[in-house]
């Protein structure tokens, strides 16, 4: 039988995170070749991860993420905008997640609901392979994007956002508006674009979500961070902001979130992805 003589990155991140339990390098590699990995290979692929040198994965070579605070983690526990003082709840820095309280006035919430009811579509995601956007079985939820600036409303919160995490507007993808009904979900993903795919005419790689709660639900529906053990229940006008480019163009694996499935009620959010550099 053909040994194998690739790792995928889930592989590679299990057995960094099994390294790092104390496990040692030589009975994983006996795991490995267990499951069919040429040994040589196998033992090569744990001395590169163990010597912190980079691995060939089949998506993207990739050192250790180096990881950075970004600007919005340094400014204390209130945070003030022009119109607004938001306190932080809660913050990890591996990876970075910020949970953030009273971002919109119920109102706002009300009134960004109200402005994208019409105009939802079901969700889509970047195919990985091609770049192109589709709907796939992992994102069931209804979505519409604003452009940016489009009305006063999203203008205003725009600028907030640009206040809060000092990226400029410029930087930020048109707000997207998120309704899940019972039972919808997104399933375990990335925020950034597979390397290949990025755009350097467009403003680069994604660096940063923040993504608005503008209701309560009643039942599920929370966003998860299982690298990071954290579950953010969605309380209306509060936030989340994490963070997964550095400033050496790496992105964080670490990242890896989902909504889970609605069991009573529905969800709406808002969801700004921020990019390293201006888009327009
Ligand atoms: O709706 C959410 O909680 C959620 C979770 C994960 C939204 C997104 N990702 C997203 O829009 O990327
Ligand atoms: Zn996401």
């Amino acid at each position: 039988m053909e040994k194998i003589r690739q790792i995928s990155n889930e592989l590679r991140d299990w057995i960094i995170d099994t390294l790092s339990k104390g496990v040692s390098p030589v009975v994983i590699a006996d795991a490995l070749i267990k499951k069919g990995f040429a040994p040589r290979f196998a033992y090569e692929t744990l001395f590169r991860i163990v010597g912190k040198e980079s691995i060939v994965t089949n998506e993207a070579v990739q050192e250790a993420y180096q990881s950075e605070t970004p600007p919005i983690g340094k400014k204390g526990t209130v945070i003030s905008t022009l119109d607004r003082d938001i306190k932080v709840l809660s913050r990890a820095d591996k990876p970075f997640i910020l949970h953030l309280d009273n971002v919109l006035s119920e109102a706002e919430c009300d009134e960004l609901i109200l402005c994208s009811k019409e105009r939802l579509l079901p969700s889509k995601i970047v195919d990985p392979k091609t770049g192109q956007e589709v709907t796939a079985p992992g994102r069931t939820s209804k979505g519409m994007a604003f452009s940016v600036h489009e009305n006063n409303l999203i203008g205003k919160i725009e600028r907030r956002i640009a206040a809060l995490t000092d990226f400029p507007v410029e930087n930020g993808e048109g707000l997207q508006v998120l309704n899940y009904d019972i039972g919808e979900e997104y399933k375990q993903h990335f925020d950034f674009f597979p390397p290949s795919k990025v755009d350097p005419e467009k403003g680069g790689q994604r660096v940063g979500t923040f993504l608005i709660y503008l209701n309560d639900v009643e039942a599920g529906g929370e966003t998860v961070f299982p690298k990071a053990g954290i579950s953010i229940v969605p309380k209306k006008g509060s936030a989340v902001y994490f963070h997964y480019g550095n400033s050496i163009g790496q992105v964080d694996r670490m990242s890896v979130h989902s909504s889970v499935p609605i069991k009573k009620g529905e969800k709406w959010v808002a969801t700004k992805w921020i990019r390293q550099q201006a888009i327009y």
